[in-house]
């Protein structure tokens, strides 16, 4: 069954000149981008984006990461295309993800690490709405 996902390159995917290397890899999978949508994200939307992390030690490392350029928000569809995007992207830390995922093969950095994909369809959903739906 077709499902969607949101997928974010942060922006040391696009200050390495990587959007092609990284969008290739999801179009060579078989999967179909729906849209993308170009910006620097503001504080408040970066922090609502990664409320779940508000906690944690390297959340203003974080925020200060996804704010300080650009990044390309897509939405991408095809057959369980939340697992199969986690899957392509790799572990969380580019140093234990596994070589031929895209964090494994072009990572090094744990908070540096490319991409951020939904991690279930309803984060799929609640991202979609936050980066594309809003205002
Ligand atoms: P994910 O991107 O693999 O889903 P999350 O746990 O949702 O990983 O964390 C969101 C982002 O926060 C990561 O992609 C990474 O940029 C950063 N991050 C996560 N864990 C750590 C950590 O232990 N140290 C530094 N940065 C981290
Ligand atoms: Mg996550």
């Amino acid at each position: 069954m077709s499902e969607r996902t949101f997928v974010m390159l942060k922006p040391d995917a696009l200050e390495r000149g990587l959007i092609g290397e990284i969008v290739g890899r999801l179009e060579r999978k078989g999967l179909r981008p729906t849209r993308f949508l170009w910006r620097v994200l503001s504080p408040e939307l970066a922090a609502r984006h990664y409320e779940r992390l508000a906690g944690k030690s390297f959340f203003s490392e974080l925020i200060d990461y996804v704010t300080r350029g650009p990044v390309l928000a897509s939405i991408w569809e095809g057959r369980e295309a939340v697992a199969v995007v986690r899957a392509l992207v790799g572990a969380t830390d580019p140093v234990k993800a596994a070589p031929g995922t895209i964090r494994g093969d072009l990572g090094l950095d744990c908070t540096e690490n490319l991409i951020h994909a939904s991690d279930s369809p309803e984060s799929a959903e609640r991202e979609i709405a936050l980066f594309f739906e809003e205002e």
